[in-house]
């Protein structure tokens, strides 16, 4: 099921214990919102690659595979092959490693490409926001599916939005790193990327479905 360019909530499943992340999974099946998850690496690591299979199985909602692939292009696409192969709908590659990496998965025909651009850490600034404007035009160029621009930093969300036109963006950053929910999609983003603000509650699915709301009530 590929993503549409639309707003809605992405919820970072980060979380190491395997059990609560399939439970949210299945609980996330009715949640009241537009929703997708990201599996990350913290969560893949635990059981490798089957956990794709898994939360695919117990949720009826898009799954990214956040690898923020960083290879040479044959190895990038076996990882990216390996988490399409289990049921990933999307993988997310670093965009700064180049155009032969990012054609070399597109090619593979088998789900969604999404791109990081720029980050929200402090760090990003140093090396990649320098040149975030040209990683987005490259990306655009071969036809990405999703970019990744940080919600932390809302100028550059609304100057990276006007490059990336058809593709879908997403956004972290929001609570636990700083940004406020609407932040991003206020300015142009398609999809917030909610982790820990989420998952670390008493009731992750009701706090998901709230901060859908106010993210739409905002945006409105
Ligand atoms: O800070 P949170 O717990 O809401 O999680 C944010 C997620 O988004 C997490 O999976 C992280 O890997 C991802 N992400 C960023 O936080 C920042 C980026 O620039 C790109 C991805």
């Amino acid at each position: 099921m590929r993503l549409r360019k639309e707003k809605g909530l992405i919820v970072a499943f980060d979380m190491e214990d395997v059990e609560f992340a399939v439970n949210l999974a299945q609980d996330l099946r009715g949640a009241k919102g537009n929703f997708a998850i990201k599996i990350g690496r913290p969560l893949e690591m635990q059981v490798g690659k089957g956990i794709i299979a898994k939360i695919k199985e117990s949720s009826d909602l898009p799954v990214i595979y956040d690898g923020k692939i960083a290879d040479i292009p044959y190895i990038s696409r076996k990882i990216a092959e390996n988490a399409y192969d289990a049921g990933a709908d999307a993988v997310i590659v670093q965009g700064v490693l180049g155009s032969d990496v990012l054609e070399e998965i597109k090619g593979l025909g088998k789900g969604d490409v999404i791109a990081v651009v720029e980050m929200t850490h402090k760090g990003s600034d140093e090396f990649i926001q320098p040149v975030a404007e040209k990683i987005a035009d490259m990306v655009v160029d071969i036809g990405v599916d999703g970019v990744v621009l940080p919600a932390t930093k809302p100028d550059r969300v609304k100057n990276l939005v006007k490059i990336v036109k058809s593709a879908y963006v997403i956004s972290p950053g929001i609570k636990a790193q700083g940004a406020s929910p609407g932040d991003a999609i206020i300015n142009g983003a398609d999809y917030e990327v909610v982790g820990r603000a989420i998952y670390e509650t008493e009731n992750p699915k009701s706090a998901a479905e709230e901060m859908y709301k106010e993210v739409m009530e905002r945006c409105r």
